[in-house]
């Protein structure tokens, strides 16, 4: 049975080669990227099985997106291949300096998705005695009103199932303005169980600000976050530590890269480390160490998904780091 479902966009993505600005660069490197199909990518390297509700077009990187995604064991069944293009990104890749980004995928097949596929994708997922937990983020709040509309779909049948949500704010204000950020996420963040966010990301979530418009402390809004229903909140700091609040203790884990080689990518692999911890129904503080050692494979590899660790390379990682087993 399907253990985690996830709604999103998953693109072609071409990557320069190392230190090559966009604007120069000559050579990519095709791979497969999007948040949430990272996620999906991570929990199943992870051996949890995950599924992926989306749309591709009926081009050749609709066919390569599915085929790469098949490769990683990830349960397509609920994607549709549909006529238009499918989404892609362009990006130069770096270990520490800025990577620019440029996407084509305003009007994509992906953003097409809606309820009604949602819908039928979960009644398959029922029927097959899942998910156990969903996963969405902020981006598909922002590719159409169909894609938003089908995002808060998953999440209410998921609460009426009594499934958990797992929502990651993923702020990317080249698809909307930081005030419809503010607006789609305090209809959104409240329903979720697990809310990860960037520190960059907590003030636009409901409660971030004071009544003078300043930031509050991440502490402070966490409790917020869970006096409003959310079990667990993770901050990813900005010194690239990462803290997980529950209602009675806070725990923060360092990072365990031993060179970063490209740090896109680390979000996702730290959510995929964190939910394949819930899947396994580990207390928060290990759900947490196993998101920032899949983190650790994310970055020393060039791509969002290419390194990302199976069970028994981040079990080894976290053993040498002195940590508990997984
Ligand atoms: O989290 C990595 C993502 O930034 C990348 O894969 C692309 O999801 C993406 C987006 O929409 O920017």
């Amino acid at each position: 049975p399907l253990d985690l479902l996830v709604l999103g966009e998953v693109m072609r993505v071409l990557v320069a080669e190392p230190g090559e600005a966009l604007a120069r660069a000559e050579r990519f490197r095709s791979t497969i990227g999007g948040a949430e199909g990272n996620v999906a990518v991570g929990v199943s390297r992870l051996g949890h099985r995950a599924g992926w509700i989306g749309r591709v077009g009926d081009d050749d990187a609709g066919s390569y997106l599915l085929r790469r995604m098949r490769a990683e064991d990830v349960d397509v069944s609920a994607v549709r291949q549909v006529p238009g293009f499918t989404g892609l990104l362009l990006r130069n890749s770096s270990a520490h300096g800025a990577i620019s980004v440029a996407y084509h995928r305003a009007g994509s097949a992906a953003a097409g998705v809606d309820a009604a596929q949602v819908r039928a994708a979960w009644e398959a997922a029922r029927a097959a005695c899942g998910p156990r937990l969903v996963h969405v983020t902020g981006i598909s709040l922002m590719l159409s009103e169909q894609s938003a509309a089908a995002t808060r779909e998953l999440i209410e049948l998921a609460a009426a199932a009594g499934v958990s949500v797992s929502f990651d704010v993923n702020l990317r204000l080249r698809l909307a303005a930081p005030e419809q950020w503010r607006t789609a996420l305090a209809d959104v963040a409240p329903r979720a169980q697990v809310i990860f966010a960037g520190t960059d990301e907590l003030p636009l979530l409901p409660g971030g600000v004071d009544d003078a418009g300043r930031p509050v402390n991440p502490e402070q809004l966490a409790h917020t976050l869970i006096a409003g229903g959310a079990t667990a909140v993770v901050c990813k700091n900005a010194d690239h530590t990462a803290t997980v609040y529950t209602r009675d203790a806070a725990h923060t884990e360092q990072p365990l890269a031993r060179q970063v080689v490209d740090p896109v990518g680390a979000g996702d692999a730290l959510v995929a480390g964190y939910l394949s911890g819930l899947l396994e129904n580990q207390p928060p503080a290990d759900c947490l160490r196993r998101g920032v050692g899949a983190a650790a494979f994310a970055v020393e590899g060039w791509s969002d998904t290419e390194n990302l660790p199976d069970a028994r390379e981040l079990t080894g990682l976290l053993a040498a780091d002195g940590g508990e087993q997984v």
